[in-house]
């Protein structure tokens, strides 16, 4: 199986998408099929810039970022795009074709296009994001974009696979107030007021510079408020000029790097605490194991203590 495995990753390094295709269906599946892949890509290279598009639903998130590829193809930048919806039972074409819009590239091999529900992916949405992305990073994608509707914890913890982070909310009743609720504005670096078109735009832009301005400090980052019309392709430019100036000021202050070490060494520690996790469930099969089980399930040793009698045993610890 792993020779199998070892044959896509070659193909798909060579430019393969079908290869791209069918190992991430694969890694999306399965984390042990993941952990076989992703070893075989090596130590970590820089990959793909990651960007991340967050926001209430029906902003025009995926809008805006077909509009954003399309000015990223006028520079002859690959795009890998993953659309994750961890409302979504579905996975797959038919059912998220319709929510990315992004029909548009459909005939671009410089262009992927992946949608992730909640079915299917195993060990987590995160886990299984952040190893697509790696995957368009091998495949030389130079930019990875993760769409996300921006509600909960989970949302939270991929956008936080983002290099930049671009927030889109449009004029319509409480979108600040909801934004603000969400967390939305800690985490943006770019803001977007899309529907410009509509009425309360400009004051809304205003708002946001406002509460943005509350909390700017000295020599850091601050964050942009564009506004966009996303279904006309207007504003598109400027967001990718301040993508790509954000991207800049990162890298010269070496932020970038930080975060990126950081990143490495959180997901380092989950890998660590998931293949634990693996070992102890194995180890159960062995006799010495589960007679501790069954001691503590018939209530003779309490948990506690017989946790730390298999944790000896496990590790071999005196
Ligand atoms: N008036 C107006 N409508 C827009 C604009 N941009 C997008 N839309 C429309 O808004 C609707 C939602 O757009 P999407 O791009 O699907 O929004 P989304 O944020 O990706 O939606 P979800 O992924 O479902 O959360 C569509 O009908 C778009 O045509 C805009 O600038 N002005
Ligand atoms: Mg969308």
């Amino acid at each position: 199986m792993s020779e199998k495995h070892s044959a896509l990753v070659e193909r798909m390094i060579g430019g393969d998408r079908t290869a791209l295709a069918k190992l991430i269906t694969i890694v999306e599946g399965s984390r042990r099929d993941a952990s076989g892949i992703l070893k075989m890509l090596g130590p970590a290279s820089p990959g793909s810039y990651a960007l991340g598009i967050t926001g209430p639903p029906g902003g025009g998130k995926s809008t805006l970022l077909n509009r954003l590829t399309s000015a990223l193809r006028g520079k002859d930048k690959k795009v890998g795009i993953i659309a994750v919806d961890p409302t979504s039972p579905f996975t797959g074409g038919a059912v998220l074709g319709d929510r990315i819009r992004m029909l548009g590239h459909s005939g671009d091999s410089s262009v992927f296009i992946r949608s992730l529900g909640s079915r299917g992916t195993h060990g987590g949405l995160s886990r299984a994001t952040g190893d697509i992305m790696k995957l368009y990073g091998a495949f030389g994608m130079d930019y990875a974009v993760i769409e996300t509707v921006g509600v909960g914890q989970t949302e939270l913890d991929i956008i936080e696979l983002a290099d930049t982070v671009c927030v889109v909310l449009v004029p319509e009743a409480g979108d600040g107030i909801q934004a603000m609720k969400a967390g939305l504005m800690e985490i943006g670096d770019i803001f977007v007021v899309n529907k410009a078109d509509r009425q309360g735009a400009q004051r809304l832009s205003v708002e946001l510079r406002h509460s943005l301005s509350l909390v700017k400090s000295p020599g850091s980052w601050e964050p942009p408020v564009l506004l966009t019309t996303a279904d006309r392709g207007e504003g598109t430019e400027e967001l990718l000029e301040a993508i790509e100036k954000h991207a800049d000021f990162q890298t010269n202050s070496g932020e970038l790097k930080v975060k990126r070490n950081r990143r490495l060494e959180k997901e380092f520690l989950h890998i660590l605490m998931d293949t634990v996790t693996d070992e102890i469930e194995s180890s159960f099969e062995e006799p010495e194991l589960s007679e501790i089980l069954i001691r503590v399930k018939s209530g003779e040793l309490n948990p506690y203590e017989g946790a730390d009698v298999a944790i000896k045993k496990m590790f071999r610890k005196p």
